[in-house]
């Protein structure tokens, strides 16, 4: 994986030997500026003096240690798997430009070339904008793989009601269903969300329905922010991560996760379709403190 620079602050302030009193300010200044927030940072100092206190740490390598496992006690992950013998609807959600489109062809290369996922169909949810929907059309191309898409402002529920219908009548195990991330409000884009939910459910059941969060780390704090409408509206399963090569930052995550509850499955670094990893919490922590 390939971060940029992510915990480099904290690497310089692990590289000098004491804890004097400037330390603890500098340690949370640096994890504000990676994008933990203010509160969360505040809180981690907090619980990162007690550890210390505790275990009598007196060297800031082990304090890195303790603080990895601090901000660890948030983080949550889980793989995003295809349940057999199921249909399998994964709804992809997430504001406009965090990079939906995109994850839906990595995520639907990574299951044909990783989890042995030979038919997967692809819906074009996000009837907001043409371009959207050429754009899957395209990616579905070089794929190889069914893309299912009305016109531009067609009603996106009847949409994925059509691609959830087709990949039935061809026996297709997997459906991968973009959605747009912005309607005229708020509240028409939490409605839209939730008669796609509703329709997903019933035509499903359930069992292998998901629907992920795309986070963009570039975004900074306001993600929580969004993260919270859109679990609100519909209930997030699981979070992937993008753009982790454009930012130093991408510490959000871990606010998020607590807030939330909901486990991060994906990491992407790049615009390749290659640029998606299943989420290690270890490495992901250890370039955040500066360790790798
Ligand atoms: N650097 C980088 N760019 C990305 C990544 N994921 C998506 N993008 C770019 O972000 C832009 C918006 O992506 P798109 O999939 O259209 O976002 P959507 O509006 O949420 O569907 C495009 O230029 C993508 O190439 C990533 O992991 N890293
Ligand atoms: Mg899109």
């Amino acid at each position: 994986m390939a971060f940029a620079g992510l915990g480099k602050r904290l690497r310089e302030i692990f590289g000098s030997r004491e804890i004097d009193g400037k330390f603890y300010e500098e340690l949370e200044d640096a994890l504000i500026e990676a994008d933990v927030g203010v509160r969360y940072a505040s809180e981690t100092i907090e619980a990162l003096r007690e550890t210390a206190r505790k275990e009598g740490i007196r060297t800031r390598e082990e304090l890195r240690g303790a603080l990895t496992e601090v901000l660890g006690k948030n983080l949550i992950s889980a793989e995003l798997t295809i349940v057999p013998d199921a249909l399998n609807v994964i709804l992809v959600l997430g504001v406009n430009g965090v990079g939906k489109t995109t994850t839906i062809a990595k995520l639907a290369r990574h299951f044909r070339a990783n989890r042995g996922v030979e038919r997967i169909l692809l819906v074009a949810g996000d009837t907001f904008r043409a371009a959207a929907i050429d754009q899957l059309k395209i990616l579905g191309q070089r794929l190889d793989m069914p893309v299912v898409a009305q016109d531009p402002g067609a009603d996106p529920g009847a949409v994925i009601f059509d691609g959830i219908s087709s990949a039935v009548a061809r026996g297709i195990p997997l459906v991968i269903a973009d959605t747009a991330g912005r309607l005229h409000t708020r509240d028409a884009l939490v409605k839209e969300l939730a008669k796609i939910d509703k329709i997903v459910m019933s035509r499903t059941g359930g069992a292998g329905y998901r629907k992920i969060l795309v986070v963009d780390a570039t975004t900074g704090q306001n993600s929580l922010a969004q993260a919270e409408v859109f679990h609100k509206a519909v209930g997030i399963d699981s979070i992937v991560l993008t753009k982790m090569d454009s930012t130093a930052k991408g510490g959000m995550v871990v606010p998020i996760c607590r807030e939330l509850g909901v486990p991060i499955s994906f990491l992407a670094d790049g615009e390749t379709l290659d640029d998606l990893h299943v989420f290690d919490p270890v490495l992901y922590l250890k370039s955040l403190v500066g360790e790798s």
